[in-house]
């Protein structure tokens, strides 16, 4: 099974095919990180711009979504190898109002494979309910948005702890296919990163 195959098995949203491929391109050898950027991320941008354009809907897009996450959960203990546990502990959650979580789970593979303690809060996630992880000992808030219509909860999360006396007390990262580092530097982030393997880099930076 080839990694075109692969990407066109995503963009089909067949479930069983992708992971029968990324099994089969696994077992003859292809890095899980290659089979990750050269088919599984590609694919879903693909969606995207068919989507965009009109030729998909969001039924077709998600299921696209559970063929690439069948993917990444035979990969993720390819991605996951290595690490100490004790990088630091990190919370990750998608923004209120906002379900997309691939790219989510995906950091928290990462930095989970990295070190990290990694509570993962899942989706839709208030500013209230990050802010509370700092009084449990987390030191870096790590938030998702793939909406520009979200995107702006980031701030808020970041006013709602300055309110509660805490924002010295944490770190928070940004990230997201709408979110940049001019954003990250608007809102008052203390890092921003644009994929998941510059996340782990950037949250080893904010504990160093
Ligand atoms: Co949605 N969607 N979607 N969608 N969706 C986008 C984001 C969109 C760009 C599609 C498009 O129009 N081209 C568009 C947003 C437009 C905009 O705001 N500018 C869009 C829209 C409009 C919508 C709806 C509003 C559609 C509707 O209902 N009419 C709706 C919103 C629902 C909601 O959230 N309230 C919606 C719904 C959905 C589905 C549920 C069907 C599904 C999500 C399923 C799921 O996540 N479980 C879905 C999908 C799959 C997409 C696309 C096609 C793919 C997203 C994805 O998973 N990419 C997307 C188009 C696109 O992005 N090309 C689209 C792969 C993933 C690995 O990448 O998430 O970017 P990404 O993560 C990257 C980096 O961004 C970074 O690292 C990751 C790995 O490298 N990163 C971080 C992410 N978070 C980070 C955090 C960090 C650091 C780095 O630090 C904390």
């Amino acid at each position: 099974m080839d990694l075109e195959q692969i990407y066109q098995n995503v963009i089909d949203g067949d479930a069983s095919e992708v992971e029968v491929g990324v099994k089969s391109a696994l077992a003859a050898g292809i890095n899980a990180n290659v089979i990750l950027e050269k088919a599984l991320i590609p694919a879903m941008d693909e969606v995207g711009r068919r989507f965009e354009c009109g030729d998909y809907y969001v039924p077709e897009m998600l299921i696209a979504a559970r063929a690439m996450q069948a993917g990444l959960r035979i990969l993720k203990p390819h991605l996951v190898s290595g690490g100490s546990k004790s990088a630091g502990k990190v919370a990750i959650g998608t923004v209120k109002g906002d379900l997309h979580d691939i790219g989510k789970n995906l950091v928290a593979m990462m930095l989970e494979g990295a070190g990290f303690e990694v509570h993962d809060l899942g989706v839709d996630i208030s500013p209230d309910a990050f802010v509370k992880t700092v009084n449990e000992g987390v030191q870096i808030i790590c938030m998702s948005a793939l909406l520009t219509t979200t995107m702006s909860n980031m701030s808020v999360t970041i006013d709602t702890l300055k309110a509660a006396g805490l924002r010295d007390n944490v770190k928070v990262m940004v990230g997201g296919a709408p979110v940049t580092q001019d954003y990250a530097n608007k809102i008052g982030a203390d890092a921003f990163a644009p994929d998941a393997s510059s996340a782990v880099r950037a949250a080893r930076g904010l504990m160093a």
